[in-house]
This record gives C-alpha cells, sequence and structure tokens, in this order.
C-alpha cells in the first residue's frame, strides 16, 4: 500500500471529535492519512519518534491538533522539516484561547502554520495539506478545484425560512 501523504496526530482520543474534520475533508478529497495519538506530555518519548522519522516514514505534511496547554504541533514542528498545519481544540476551561495562543504564538525560527479553533481549523487543515500536495499532484489540483466549485455551487443566491 502506498504511503499516506498525511499524517494526522493529536494530544488525546477526546481530540477525535474535532480532528476527525480534517480526515473527512482529506478523504473527500482522495488524499490518504494515518492518524495517531501522539501526547507532548503524556507520550513523550513516542512524539520523539514520531516527528523525528515522520519524512523518512514518507509523510510530506502533518497536521497537529491539541488543546489547552497545546505543545504538541511546536514540539512536533521542530523535530521535522515537513510543513506543521496546527488545529487548536476547542478546550472546556478556556474554550480554545488557550490552545489557540499555545499553537500560534512559535517565536521565530521554527513555524507552525496555526488554523482557527475547533471544526473549522480541522476542515482548513486538510485543504492547506491539500494545497500543498496539490502543487506537485495535478490530477489533486482537479479534485481540489472541483471540491471548492462544488461548494461554491451550494450557496443559495438568497435566505430562505427553511434554511
Ligand atoms: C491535550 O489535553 C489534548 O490535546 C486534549 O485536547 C487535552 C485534554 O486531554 P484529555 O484530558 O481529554 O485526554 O493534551
Amino acid at each position: 500500500m502506498a504511503q499516506a501523504p498525511v499524517a494526522i496526530i493529536m494530544g488525546s482520543q477526546s481530540d477525535w471529535a474535532t480532528m476527525r474534520h480534517a480526515a473527512e475533508t482529506l478523504d473527500a478529497l482522495g488524499i490518504a492519512y494515518d492518524a495517531r495519538i501522539v501526547s507532548a506530555h503524556r507520550t513523550p518519548d513516542r512524539l520523539v519518534a514520531f516527528a523525528k522519522g515522520a519524512k523518512a516514514e514518507g509523510f510530506q505534511v502533518i497536521i497537529a491538533g491539541a488543546g489547552g496547554a497545546a505543545h504538541l504541533p511546536g514540539m512536533a514542528a521542530s523535530m521535522t522539516p515537513l510543513p506543521v498545519f496546527g488545529v487548536p481544540v476547542e478546550s472546556k476551561a478556556l474554550s480554545g484561547q488557550d490552545s489557540l495562543l499555545s499553537i500560534v504564538q512559535m517565536p521565530a525560527g521554527i513555524p507552525v502554520g496555526t488554523l482557527a479553533i475547533g471544526r473549522a481549523g480541522a476542515v482548513n487543515a486538510a485543504l492547506l495539506s491539500a494545497a500543498v500536495l496539490a502543487l506537485q499532484d495535478p490530477a489533486l489540483a482537479e479534485r481540489l478545484d472541483a471540491w471548492r466549485k462544488r461548494q461554491s455551487d451550494s450557496v443559495a443566491e438568497r435566505p430562505s425560512d427553511e434554511g
């Protein structure tokens, strides 16, 4: 089986409710992925092994979701040359603002492309990953164009009382 180009990692099983939206978007675009639980706090050795080996494993992009003190995307980015897109998971205590600031405020030198809190961020992380991969994959570029056209076509001209 061909190596999946996208790794979706998340800090906890509880993040899957958010991160599955990235997975579903990749499914819709025909992009293979491998989803794994990798916690910066609870499984630091797993994080090091994953991040240091991700490029050699054949991944091209990493989507990393975490909540609260969300070190996962930044720590992963520090150990891989691959692009890392961070998804702040909505936390109970601070509605994901803690997650957002933990992920977005990287000091200069190690970038994490940070998306919106929650589902929107997960979907957009998948779409950004698709855009990166499409640079080298014309068939995927066509699927991405078609996905965006379907989205445009689905927007009604006028609001409806039904919707
Ligand atoms: C973070 O802590 C995870 O990314 C998750 O968003 C948050 C809460 O984890 P659980 O206590 O639900 O496992 O590490």
